[in-house]
């Protein structure tokens, strides 16, 4: 007995809250196909074991570790075949191609099939939303549990789903960066985007010049004490999230937002005198001397050793609020630099100001504007560049969510849940349709961000809601519908710890 489920549903009557908020009917982003199986219900329990061919064994026991944390189970991991939960690479539906899955629930048990790893992992995300919340608790609890009676068949609507979490402002350590990664990962999102370096800080060692890192990283945003990563925690977090189908992208912001390299290197300044280290949250004072050759030696050696740990394709330059170099040093630089990031064998993504110098259609600007029309992003979407949608009053993460919010940023907007949640990606922006688009990223800025609690609190809800309109189709795209799978996901967010904050525009269960 197969019945659909309505998860585009119109809205709910307040009675009907309670049922809205079950498993199969609260999964975030919505799945491309749900249908509920009447009277079927698969139970883990402590004799359950995880099956997995020697290709999917990675994403089988990511998921064990997760489920033994919160149920106490032991959770074998093996390559038998046989009831339980099957994790394969083989007998997919085509359809749901490199990055979706199928998830078949009957009473023996769970299958999820995929056409490659990044697939399972986000199989096994739809599977942990499936079971009840306390799965997501850190200590074991009492069961039972359950997993409804399901067939979901699922892919996403961009392939490009990103967070990025500004390391510069404010320096997180590695813990509370792999903290949320494992956040984001939960709602399907494959790229984070680290934002390296800005005026305020430095915060990766570059061997060939030191002072970037002990020096430049040594301060922040009010001046506390700063940080950065050696290689070796970065290359960590790196592996972390490529375990969990997160793609890191570094971000060196150029020409302008350097006030810390400059500041380490007397060298980079066209004067040759370094100023002091900034701990302000001004913009658009800083640019690197476009004249001088050692400027691109510089750029050649930081973008060598960064390609060098950096398995993912893309390298992010910035080039954004460069308000410090004239238009022509702008093109110059960009000319220059450009090719590097090519020749150490990666791909560009900068922020949309890119765009103004016809950049090769390789390049990914990253829209960040707040209007729907940009003639030079519009000329480069035109000319073949993909886009990756930002938009500043819809997407950043660092903007208030109304006035009376102590966190945060208000210069393009304050941004509630439902106005992060309405807008759409592939018609937003004038001359930059459908095709044209990459995907979304969420970003946030740390001017005013310095704790994991601060960074929960501006992620969550929000971030589910960019992680929805870059997954799931249009045509699913309902606020009354979400706002209900939304309020389902507090208790999971409970269990975890999360901070988030509780918008009086979502029903929390
Ligand atoms: C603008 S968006 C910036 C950042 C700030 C942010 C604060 C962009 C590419 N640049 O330097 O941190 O606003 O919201």
């Amino acid at each position: 007995l197969i019945a659909f489920s309505l998860v585009t549903g119109s809205t709910l009557a307040s009675g009907e809250a309670q049922a809205a908020a079950a498993p199969i009917d609260s999964v975030v982003p919505v799945p491309v196909s749900v249908q509920s199986i009447a009277n079927v219900t698969y139970n883990l329990t402590s004799s359950t074991q995880i099956r997995a061919q020697a290709d999917a064994t990675g994403p089988a026991n990511l998921l064990a570790t997760t489920l033994r944390r919160s149920t106490g189970f032991a959770l074998p991991v093996s390559q038998s075949t046989g009831d339980g939960i099957t994790l394969q690479l083989s007998g997919a539906d085509p359809q749901v191609g490199a990055q979706g899955y199928q998830l078949d629930v009957a009473t023996t048990g769970v299958t999820i099939k995929a056409t490659a790893p990044a697939g399972l992992i986000n199989g096994t995300q739809t599977l942990r939303q499936l079971l009840p919340p306390k799965i997501e608790a850190s200590t074991v609890q009492n069961g039972p549990w359950p997993v409804p009676g399901a067939r979901i068949l699922d892919y996403p609507r961009f392939g490009h789903r990103g967070a990025m979490l500004d390391v510069a402002r404010h320096f997180f350590t590695p813990d509370v960066v792999k903290r949320y990664i494992d956040e984001i990962a939960l709602y399907k999102i494959n790229y984070l985007h680290l934002h390296l370096a800005d005026d305020q800080g430095w915060r990766i060692v570059i061997d060939s010049w030191p002072r970037l890192a002990t020096y430049g990283g040594s301060t922040q945003v009010g001046g506390g004490a700063g940080g950065y990563y050696t290689k070796a925690q970065y290359t960590d977090i790196v592996n972390y999230a490529g375990e969990r189908g997160i793609t890191i992208v570094p971000e060196i912001d150029m020409p302008g937002h350097t006030n810390a390299a400059l500041a380490s290197y007397a060298q980079l300044n066209c004067n040759n005198t370094a100023p002091p280290l900034y701990t302000g949250t001004n913009v658009g004072f800083s640019s690197l001397c476009v004249p001088k050759d050692v400027t691109y030696q510089f750029v050649d050696d930081v973008v060598r050793e960064l390609a060098a740990i950096t398995p993912g394709p893309f390298i992010h330059i910035g080039g954004d609020e460069a308000q410090s170099t004239s238009d022509a040093d702008y093109r110059t630089f960009m000319n220059k630099i450009l090719p590097i990031v090519t020749k150490y064998g990666k791909q560009n993504m900068g922020w949309h100001d890119v765009a103004k110098v016809n950049p090769p259609t390789s390049v990914i600007p990253q829209y960040w504007g707040t209007t729907t029309s940009n003639s030079s992003v519009a000329a480069a979407a035109g000319r073949g560049n993909k886009i990756l949608m930002s938009p500043a009053n819809k997407a950043y993460l660092d903007m208030k969510y109304n006035s009376s919010t102590s966190l945060g940023l208000n210069w393009a907007g304050y941004i509630e849940v439902r106005t992060a949640y309405d807008w759409n990606p592939g018609s937003y922006l004038s001359g930059v349709g459908e095709s044209a688009v990459r995907g979304v990223e969420a970003p946030l800025w740390s001017e005013t961000i310095r704790t994991r609690q601060d960074i929960e609190y501006m992620a969550f809800p929000r971030l589910p809601a960019i992680a929805e309109i870059g997954w799931s189709p249009w045509s699913k795209h309902n606020w009354d519908a979400f706002r209900q799978r939304l309020g389902a996901q507090g208790p999971r967010w409970q269990a975890m710890g999360v901070n988030f904050y509780r918008s009086s525009q979502v029903p929390w269960a």
